[in-house]
């Protein structure tokens, strides 16, 4: 199949989703068109069968806002045409999903019919996408898509609880690809963070309000009473500050390594012994898999979809979001307990192997198949 992927390029989520996916799918013979306005994170070498097309977003003083959705429109209809492609798989609803639209009306006038698959990502329609700006278009686009996947079983039933969908949408949960993400030694890497053999927490995200990373630093401060302890803070956003500032305030400065974007995250999980993600809302919980991959236990909110991933008393321990108290006693009881912690360590892996990107990546493509065969009766 020619597969084209529309996507935002950025470090984590749904991004590192659909490139990810992207490249699974060109191993397995496919050729695959990324089209987004900068290369994706994930996207860092050569690879046969994998093109990609960037957004050229012209300026123009007239311009407060340079319109995006205009040029990815543009873009995408010149490479369909031009590159023959088969369907074309959208990631986050907004604008992707509505700019795609209008490119399927452009080249019907053409002749062309371009199959559409939208996936949802989480805030696309709990954050973002349910606020009244978007919500009206994100509705209509959803249900103009020609097949429509959520990640997660908790995502599929928030959208049909927000919007009024009239077609089915498919849960293909997020992958792990364990050729990266699996425990390897990095003992030298251990003895830098923890020279006295500390135990070692971590937390990756975009460091958005909804990941309530404040929470994280309650937690290690909790947790650092009782237990030796260095927390490691990947990633970087709007609320790093925030978060940088009660550590100075809780005097734990000294135990908190603040790392910045990584891309080598797996190397960092390694070496870890527990992973926080306490989330107000988390659609899936991608980095708690990536985790779980690499024999770390989690310790996460029980919002959205993070129970489908999680399982609690078995590959961690899941509390209502805000709930610190609940979230550091976990913590510390798996800390202190070495057999405890092994078990739960063996069992995030085996969990884990359920998201296999070997397993996902076919029901994606027989989903395309799906989606193919019931466009061409549309037609
Ligand atoms: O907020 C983020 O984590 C980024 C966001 C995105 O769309 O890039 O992540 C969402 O998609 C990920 C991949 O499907 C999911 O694993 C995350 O749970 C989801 N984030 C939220 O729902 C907050």
């Amino acid at each position: 199949m020619k597969i084209g992927i529309v996507c935002y390029p950025t470090y984590g989520g749904s991004g590192v989703v659909a490139t990810e996916l992207g490249l699974g799918l060109a191993r397995r013979g496919h050729e695959v068109h990324f089209i987004t306005y900068r290369r994706p994170v994930r996207l860092a070498h050569f690879h046969e069968n994998v093109f990609y097309h960037e957004v050229d977003n012209e300026d123009y003083p007239l311009f407060e806002y340079p319109p995006y959705d205009t040029a990815l429109a543009s873009t995408i209809v010149d490479v369909v045409k031009y590159q023959k492609l088969d369907i074309l798989h959208v990631h986050y609803a907004i604008p992707h999903a509505a700019v795609a639209y209008m490119a399927k009306k452009i080249l019907l006038q053409d002749g062309r019919y371009l199959p559409v698959v939208t996936t949802l990502h989480g805030t696309d329609i709990t954050l973002v996408g349910n606020n009244r700006t978007f919500a009206p278009v994100v509705e209509f686009s959803i249900n103009k898509s020609d097949g429509v996947t959520a990640v997660s079983n908790s995502l599929k039933q928030d959208t049909l609880d927000r919007f009024n969908i009239q077609r089915d949408i498919r849960v293909i949960y997020n992958f792990i690809d364990f050729e990266r993400f699996r425990k390897i030694d990095k003992e030298h890497f251990k003895k830098i963070i923890a020279p006295q053999g500390e135990r070692i927490i971590a937390h990756t995200s975009n460091f958005r309000k909804v990941k309530r990373v404040e929470d994280v630093v309650q937690i290690f401060k909790r947790i650092n009473k009782k237990v030796p302890s260095k927390l490691l803070m990947i990633g970087d956003g709007p609320e790093r500050p925030n978060a940088e500032r009660l550590c100075r305030e809780l005097k734990i400065c000294d135990d908190v390594r603040f790392l910045g974007k990584q891309d080598a995250i797996e190397e960092l999980l390694a070496i870890c012994d527990l992973f926080v993600i306490p989330s107000e809302n988390e659609s899936f919980g991608l980095s708690a898999l990536e985790a779980m991959a690499c024999e770390v236990p989690v310790i996460s909110s029980d919002s959205g979809g993070l129970p489908e991933v999680n399982i609690h008393g078995k590959t961690g321990f899941l509390s209502a979001p805000g709930d610190v108290d609940a979230m550091a006693a976990h913590a510390i009881e798996l800390l202190q307990n070495e057999d405890m912690l092994m078990q739960f360590r063996k069992n995030a892996l085996e969990q884990a192997r359920r998201f296999d990107i070997h397993n996902v990546l076919p029901e994606y493509e027989a989903y395309y198949e799906e989606v193919l065969a019931n466009s061409v009766v549309i037609q």
